[in-house]
């Protein structure tokens, strides 16, 4: 089974962030100080960020969706956000059926409004869902958790709703 890693070192584009980063983690470490010595009961980075992506994993546990409900702060200019998070799947714009062969495991979002009968698929992990224009009232909003081919992975659907005040101004900060 291919690994993540050796699927993506083929995009040019993942070379430049890989490069990105590394300059990122030169300029970390020659900032270090003894200081950071006292970071060490910190929780890891594995413990925090999951598992190395340069590692197959066997049997890796079942996909999991969490979805929040949606942040207050701008619900009354019908702007809605909506933070989510996955367990085990690596959210990626890598797409079709040679990609489920991958460890590990990648998937993306499949977002509906209000039982619309069509929906977009978001593979960005952006860890917010954002939508402007929403009119007052109650409105729903379902995320799916799916596989590289498009395929829902069982019970990962979330619905969330919430309510649109009335007198929403429909804003999000951008001039027509
Ligand atoms: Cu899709």
């Amino acid at each position: 089974m291919k690994t993540l890693v050796q699927m993506l070192v083929t995009l040019p584009l993942i070379a430049g962030v890989v490069t990105a980063c590394d300059t990122t983690a030169t300029r970390s470490e020659a900032s270090s100080t003894p200081a950071s010595a006292a970071m060490n009961s910190e929780k890891s980075a594995k413990e925090i960020r999951g598992a190395s992506p340069y590692v197959g994993i066997e049997n890796e546990p079942a996909p999991k969706l969490i979805g929040d409900p949606p942040l207050p702060d701008l619900l009354d200019q019908g702007v809605v956000w909506i933070q989510w998070r996955v367990e085990n799947v690596h959210i990626a714009p890598v797409f079709g059926k040679d990609a489920l062969k991958v460890s590990p495991r990648l998937g993306h979002l499949h977002l509906q409004v209000d039982d619309l009968p069509w929906w977009w698929a978001d593979p960005s992990n952006v860890n917010t869902i954002d939508m402007a224009g929403l009119p007052p009232g109650p409105h729903k909003v379902k995320i799916s958790l799916v596989n590289a081919n498009h395929e829902h992975f069982p019970g990962q659907s979330k619905i969330v709703a919430f309510t649109i005040p009335e007198g929403a101004t429909g804003g999000h900060g951008h001039a027509e």
